[in-house]
C-alpha cells in the first residue's frame, strides 16, 4: 500500500485527491496540510485522513512515502527540496519553479539519482487528443512540422490574474507540451502587440505568441483567458506532408454558440481523462520503481521558456531567446 500526504487542497488538490482515492487498493492518503483550515474540515473531514500543521510536518511524518504538491506556485520548489531531504516520491503541480533564483540548486540536483523521485503535473501528455497527435509527429506520417498553430482559452480568471500568472500558470502547458509533443526545444519566444485588458488590469488579453524551436519549426500561439463562455483548447500541427488537428471526439463538451470546436465551462472537464491518468501513471511509476513522466529536467525546460515569456511581453515584438 502506497501512503500518501496531499499539500494544497484547493480545486486541484481535491481533484488529485479524489483519483487518488479511486485506487483504494493500492493507495491511502494518509495526511493532508492545507492553511485553510475551513477547507480542509469540509474535504476530509469524516474521513479519518490526518491534517498536518504544516507542510513539513506532512512531508517528514513517518507514515507518508509519497507527496502530492499542489500548493500555491511560489511554494513548488522549496517544498519538492523538503521532499527530496525526507527521501519522499513527489508528484508536483506545474510550475516546478517560479523563477531562477534556485536554478543552480535545481541543475546540481538534476546531476543525482534523487531526480528521478520528482514527477511534474504536465497532465497533457497523457491526453489522448495530444497523444494521437504526437503520435503522428512521431511517426512521421505527416513530415517534418514546419509551424503549429495553437489557442489556449478560458472562461475567466480570477481578478488578480497577471502577465507573469498567464505565461506561469496557463502558458506553462504550452512550454511544455510543444516540446514533447514535438521532441524539440523552444529556443526564441516574442509575444506581439498586446493592449491591456481593461483599465487597472495586471495583465493583458488575448496575447500573441510565436515560438520557435532549435529544429526551425515554429508554434503561433494566442490566450484569450477572460473569454467569458467557455474553455477551449486547439491545435493543429503542419507537416511537409500534411497537417493534424487535436481529436476533439476523445472528450466529451459541448459546442458553444458558433464556435467549430468543442468547449467545456472548465479545464478540469476538458481533461478530467488526462488528470486521472497522470496520477495513475505516477502511481504505477513510483510501485513498479520506474519513471514514465514528466520529470525534474521537463519541469525546468517549461518554467526557462515561460521566464523568456514573461520578459518577452515586456518588448512586444521583440525575440527573447530562452536560457535552456
Ligand atoms: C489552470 O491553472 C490549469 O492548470 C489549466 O490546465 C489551464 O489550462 C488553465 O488555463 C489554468 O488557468
Amino acid at each position: 500500500m502506497l501512503r500518501i500526504g496531499v499539500i494544497g487542497l484547493g480545486t486541484m488538490g481535491q481533484i488529485h485527491l479524489a483519483n487518488l482515492s479511486s485506487r483504494p487498493d493500492e493507495v491511502q492518503v494518509v495526511a493532508v496540510f492545507d492553511p485553510d483550515k475551513d477547507t480542509v474540515d469540509s474535504v476530509v473531514g469524516e474521513t479519518g485522513i490526518r491534517q498536518c500543521g504544516d507542510a513539513a510536518e506532512l512531508i517528514f511524518a513517518e507514515d507518508v512515502d509519497a507527496v502530492l504538491i499542489a500548493s500555491p506556485a511560489v511554494q513548488h520548489w522549496d517544498q519538492i527540496t523538503f521532499c527530496l531531504k525526507a527521501g519522499k516520491y513527489v508528484f508536483c503541480e506545474k510550475p516546478l519553479v517560479t523563477d531562477a533564483a534556485s536554478l543552480s540548486e535545481i541543475q546540481s540536483v538534476m546531476r543525482t539519482g534523487a531526480a528521478q523521485r520528482i514527477w511534474v503535473g504536465f497532465m497533457r501528455r497523457r491526453d489522448l487528443a495530444f497523444c494521437g497527435l504526437k503520435a503522428d509527429v512521431d511517426s512521421g506520417a505527416i513530415g517534418r512540422v514546419v509551424f503549429s498553430e495553437m489557442s489556449h482559452r478560458n472562461p475567466f480568471v480570477p481578478d488578480s490574474f497577471t502577465d507573469e500568472d498567464y505565461m506561469l500558470e496557463t502558458f506553462i502547458h504550452e512550454c511544455d507540451v510543444v516540446q514533447w509533443m514535438l521532441s524539440d526545444s523552444i529556443s526564441l519566444v516574442q509575444v506581439d502587440a498586446v493592449a491591456q485588458e481593461k483599465e487597472g488590469a495586471q495583465r493583458h488579453d488575448p496575447q500573441f505568441i510565436t515560438m520557435t524551436t532549435a529544429t526551425g519549426s515554429i508554434v503561433r500561439l494566442t490566450g484569450h483567458i477572460s473569454n467569458g463562455y467557455g474553455y477551449d483548447i486547439r491545435c493543429e500541427v503542419v507537416g511537409e506532408k500534411g497537417s493534424r488537428n487535436l481529436d476533439d471526439s476523445l472528450w466529451a463538451g459541448e459546442r458553444a454558440g458558433a464556435a467549430d470546436s468543442l468547449v467545456s465551462g472548465h479545464w478540469s472537464e476538458r481533461f478530467a481523462q488526462a488528470y486521472r491518468d497522470v496520477i495513475f501513471s505516477w502511481i504505477d511509476d513510483v510501485v513498479e520503481g520506474k519513471h514514465t513522466g514528466a520529470g525534474l529536467h521537463d519541469g525546468l525546460r517549461a518554467s526557462q521558456v515561460a521566464w523568456a515569456l514573461i520578459e518577452a511581453i515586456k518588448h512586444p515584438g521583440i525575440p527573447v531567446p530562452v536560457a535552456h
